[in-house]
């Protein structure tokens, strides 16, 4: 197996380019393709200040991996979820990675700053764990970005996320979120731009782009994603690119240059006013994150357990 540019020993196949790369040609080809989305969705400049959310998975780490080294300036937003011994080892991975780099790095645990953690405001509010969760982390990542005047939030979703999602949605023809299925969206009611750098790129090859950077990631699924439809729909897609090759981009790729667009007027909303609680864009007197937020009051994990995740771990 040789290297597709310079025929050296390849270190990965990738099946749907039929190509094999060697480590430096496999890292380029990362960030070509990387390049390549934020030129053909005009994404942002070298002018412009992003805010990445950062997990601690691979993701997220390789997309703020390859900014930084394309040049742009990037700070992280990191959102403490209170999620057993998963949340505290996420954070240590994060925080290893912007001390090697000298990143900014902006922490907001939801137990600290809103006396909830996800576990606590699921049990609650008797709803999925992931919809207390993907609630509070879009509405910190907004205001934050919002507050902080960046020009965009950048998530490291991947070519797999989107399919995924996109699977999802036809399956259950959810018109209202089709509409808004693009790599970029623009600035709106008071959101911020929101950009996915990575949609060119699969899970095995931001896993492969971090263990060749030397970059440690969270490797574990968090433990609330157990029974969650996502990992289903990848698992399903998984199987029919493992058939076809390129089958999930050109399923991802053909809706977003030939149906994408009929899809708009469903996402046509109102005029947003803004939330009584927080000042945040909402179509209620109150948002759904404060709402949240009032039904979750004081639901956190006990203390003592809290404190043994966090012992690792330093806030900024
Ligand atoms: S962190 Fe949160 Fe995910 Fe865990 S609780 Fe669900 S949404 S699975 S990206
Ligand atoms: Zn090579
Ligand atoms: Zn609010």
């Amino acid at each position: 197996m040789k290297c597709r540019v310079c025929r050296e020993p390849a270190v990965i196949d990738l099946r749907r380019h039929n190509a094999n790369f060697c480590a430096e040609h496999f890292l380029r080809h990362c960030c070509q393709q990387v390049e390549r989305v934020i030129h053909d969705y005009k994404m942002f400049s070298p002018e412009d200040r992003l805010l990445v959310a950062v997990s601690g998975g691979k993701d997220s780490l390789a997309v703020w991996d390859i900014l930084h080294e394309l040049g742009y300036a990037v700070d992280g937003l990191y959102v403490g979820l209170g999620i057993e011994r998963y949340s505290g080892e996420s954070l240590s991975y994060v925080s290893d990675f912007v001390d090697r780099r000298g990143l900014n790095l902006t922490i907001v645990d939801l137990g600290d700053t809103y006396g909830f953690d996800v576990p606590g405001a699921a049990e609650a509010t008797g709803r999925v764990p992931c919809s207390a969760c993907g609630l509070s982390k879009r509405h910190v990542f907004d205001s934050a970005a919002v507050d902080g005047k960046y020009d965009a939030v950048v998530t490291g979703h991947n070519l797999d996320d989107e399919a995924a999602v996109l699977y999802g949605n036809v399956m259950r023809w959810q018109v209202d979120y089709l509409g808004r299925q693009r790599p970029l969206l623009e600035a709106r009611d008071g959101f911020p731009r929101k950009a996915k750098p990575l949609v060119r790129l699969t899970e095995r090859e931001t896993a492969a782009y971090c263990v060749l950077r030397g970059i440690d990631y969270q490797v574990e699924e968090c433990p609330m994603a157990i029974g969650n439809k996502h990992l289903g729909f990848k698992e399903t897609l998984n199987l029919l690119e493992d058939r076809s090759p390129g089958s999930k981009a050109e399923f991802y790729f053909g809706y977003l240059k030939r149906a994408v667009d009929r899809f708009s007027d469903a996402e046509d909303r109102g005029r947003l006013g803004i939330c009584s609680g927080c000042g945040a864009p909402t179509d209620a007197e109150v948002c759904a994150f404060c709402r949240l937020v009032s039904r979750s009051a004081g639901a956190t994990q006990p203390v003592a357990f809290k404190a043994r995740n966090e012992a690792t771990v330093s806030k900024r």
